[in-house]
């Protein structure tokens, strides 16, 4: 199953404001029209599926609104300017046209065509391109742009036609889906996720519902997550640390059966609305997060975004991550600010009670909700140099435009024994022959590193391993796997080669026990080994080892480890090559685990991956290996328990020790140090 799914009808761009009305005046047609012209000019459009857009029927949009709301708006297309202007009176922030009507109905229409192919497996994921958005609209109300809630029909919808229980509303949109979480508040088998700026209250909606402690009710407590933003200005390390500590963990742990994306743009730079300064390529990154969930299957459904230049980057970013094209490096990932730290902290505390992946805080609540402060209270860590100017013009922020992401013409190549040959996914490219190109080079590389590799098999393979590299390097290919006779020996020797030719550092994730023979005093080398026996001797910060008692086989305890430790790690190191390998004891029971860590390191050093498997690992390993290499998803690995006690405390004790050194890390304080400045 693969494809991606481009929903969109020019019709919903054939409505607009017809009076003045300063804030309504930025949801305007052309949102849509960028967006897509966009998505044509960098031929994106051409390589998604498209389908044509219908109408919702009336019944699936009871699914989620009022009878006498829905009659209401049903009567709009028959008003009078006057007529309409006062209608658009009884709600906030919105207003109506003849044609919006129409253009409600094919915007909820588009979005269960997307369910629909996703669900039948027509295509893997997809994006639909609709106006007006959805998710603040109520069931007895317009609100904020928005007629009809697109994606909370939409999980209605999955879940009554598809049998769902497991539904994950992922809402990075600058604003609260109030509409999507009034929803499901008591209904557990949809788990909302929403950032916003907040500000303490100050930010439209103005909810007290919205802050961190809004969290389900009933038997739906701990299924709504809210992520207040007290402060403009967030970063790319703002929205990925929000992602690693509190999204993904918990997601991870739901195991959803799909995955929806209230993908609202406006908390993109430049947005009028939102004032952050996340870049439009961090889009790119959190749709790859979300692509190993669910086997996949991801819907992606546009709300806000109003800088037309942004918003049109934004969406190119997002849908040529749906596609599988190598996503971009993020520079400058550092720590995220006091606030988003506070902010997080929160969540942590008041969801610990519902969800075991943050069973191991230890802290609790750093500051009130924002109901119960007083106004006066706002030193909240004060630090001025990241408080943006409101009075700032957006228009006139200026960045740099997202450099392309081609697509090598082959994404994998590999290199197995010819009886594992048959066990490599359609589309891998098997390099049969070995290659003499690198024997010069082989040998040098051998003497220097692995002066005990003496068999000739071994040069051989050795040579292999060099010609994938120079393939990566030529940008022939992406990534590759090659299988080799003594994995520590190789990983030795393809890092010194890479580092020498390819790029300048490298993160090399290395799952098994044992010394790896790797320098990574200098810094260009960052290993984190995933293992159950401690190595000995390690004093490097760049050397991490994360001691597992069931190495791979508990699969709460690895991805923890993944999301707390290891990708923290990784994209603040910003590699040019992840060498990804696997030593020997691994187990068939692994391949899952394995699969999702392949998958997740495609998002390091734009997807440039050399996996260097033990030779005796498995056909189930090579076959798994190659699907995720290929940007297949990895199979989802089922709900997770709790993580093991001792391999939390052994990814505390890490966590620790490198802290100093890495701003990602930044984590829950403990609550005496919290109070005590
Ligand atoms: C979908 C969306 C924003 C409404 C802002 C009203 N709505 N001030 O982004
Ligand atoms: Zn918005």
């Amino acid at each position: 199953m693969s494809g991606t799914a481009l929903i969109y009808d020019d019709e919903m761009t054939r409505y607009k404001l017809l009076w003045t009305d300063p804030t309504c005046e930025i949801e305007k047609p052309e949102r849509l029209m960028v967006s897509y012209e966009a998505l044509k000019s960098k031929g994106l459009a051409e390589r998604c599926e498209s389908f044509t857009v219908r109408e919702a029927t009336e019944e699936e949009i009871l699914l989620a609104h009022s009878k006498e709301y829905l009659e209401a708006v049903k009567q709009t297309p028959h008003l009078s300017l006057e007529e309409l202007m006062s209608f658009t009176q009884q709600y906030s922030d919105v207003y109506f046209h003849p044609n919006i009507y129409h253009c409600a109905k094919l915007a909820v229409g588009a979005t269960l065509q997307l369910v629909d192919n996703v669900m039948t497996g027509k295509v893997r994921n997809g994006m639909a391109l609709v106006r007006p958005p959805g998710h603040h609209s109520q069931r007895n109300a317009a609100n904020g742009f928005c007629v009809f809630n697109n994606v909370a029909i939409a999980a209605l919808y999955a879940k009554k036609h598809y049998n769902l229980n497991r539904i994950l509303i992922v809402d990075w949109d600058i604003h609260h889906g109030q509409g999507v979480q009034y929803c499901f508040e008591e209904d557990p088998s949809v788990l909302y996720f929403s950032w916003h700026r907040y500000e303490h209250q100050t930010f439209w909606p103005c909810l007290a519902e919205s802050d961190y402690d809004g969290m389900g009710k009933g038997k739906g407590a701990g299924f709504n997550i809210n992520l207040p933003w007290n402060k403009v200005g967030m970063t790319n390390s703002d929205y990925l640390y929000a992602f690693l500590q509190v999204l993904l963990p918990v997601a991870y742990e739901f195991d959803p059966e799909l995955v929806l994306i209230c993908a609202g743009f406006d908390s993109a730079i430049g947005d009028p609305e939102g004032h952050m300064c996340a870049s439009p390529e961090i889009f790119g990154h959190l749709t790859h997060l979300l692509m190993s969930l669910a086997n996949g299957r991801l819907c992606v459904v546009l709300e806000g975004g109003y800088n037309l230049t942004s918003l049109a980057q934004s969406v190119c970013q997002t849908v040529q991550t749906l596609l599988g094209d190598p996503t971009p490096i993020l520079t400058g990932i550092g720590s995220p600010c006091h606030s988003a730290v506070e902010s997080v902290q929160n969540v942590q505390a008041v969801h610990q009670s519902h969800w075991s992946c943050f069973n191991h805080i230890t802290v609790s609540l750093v500051s009130e909700p924002s109901t119960k402060r007083s106004r006066k209270e706002d030193g909240d860590g004060e630090d001025t140099t990241e408080t943006k100017d409101k009075t700032d013009k957006t228009e006139d922020i200026v960045w740099a435009e997202p450099l392309p992401r081609p697509a090598p013409p082959v994404r994998t190549v590999a290199v197995v024994p010819t009886e594992l040959e048959d066990c490599l996914p359609e589309g891998c490219q098997h390099l049969g022959e070995i290659s003499q190109l690198y024997i010069e080079e082989a040998k040098k590389i051998r003497n220097d590193h692995a002066r005990d590799m003496t068999n000739e098999k071994s040069l051989q393979c050795l040579q292999n391993v060099l010609s994938v590299l120079e393939k990566i390097r030529n940008k022939e290919v992406c990534n590759g796997m090659v299988l080799v006779p003594d994995v520590f020996a190789f990983v030795s020797c393809a890092v010194q080669h890479a580092l020498g030719s390819l790029c300048d550092r490298v993160l090399v994730v290395f799952v098994g026990d044992g010394n790896i023979p790797l320098d990574t005093q200098d810094g260009r080398v960052l290993l984190v080994q995933i293992c159950s026996k401690e190595p000995e001797g390690v004093k490097s910060h760049y050397h991490v080892p994360v001691c597992l008692s069931k190495g791979l086989c508990e699969a709460a305890s690895v991805i923890q480890a993944v999301l707390g430790l290891l990708l923290p790690l990784a994209y603040e190191f910003g590699p040019g090559l992840v060498v990804e390998a696997l030593g020997d004891g691994s187990s068939k029971q692994d391949v899952p685990v394995w699969s999702q860590l392949t998958s997740l390191l495609q998002g390091l050093g734009q997807g440039r991956t050399l996996a260097l498997l033990q030779r005796d690992c498995g056909s189930e390993m090579v076959s798994a290996t190659g699907v995720s290499l290929l940007g297949s998803p990895a199979p989802s690995l089922g709900p997770l328990g709790a993580p093991l006690s001792e391999d939390v405390e052994a990814l505390e004790a890490q966590r620790q020790r490198l802290k100093s050194q890495w701003g990602l890390l930044l984590k829950t304080e403990s609550r005496t140090e919290s109070q005590d400045k």
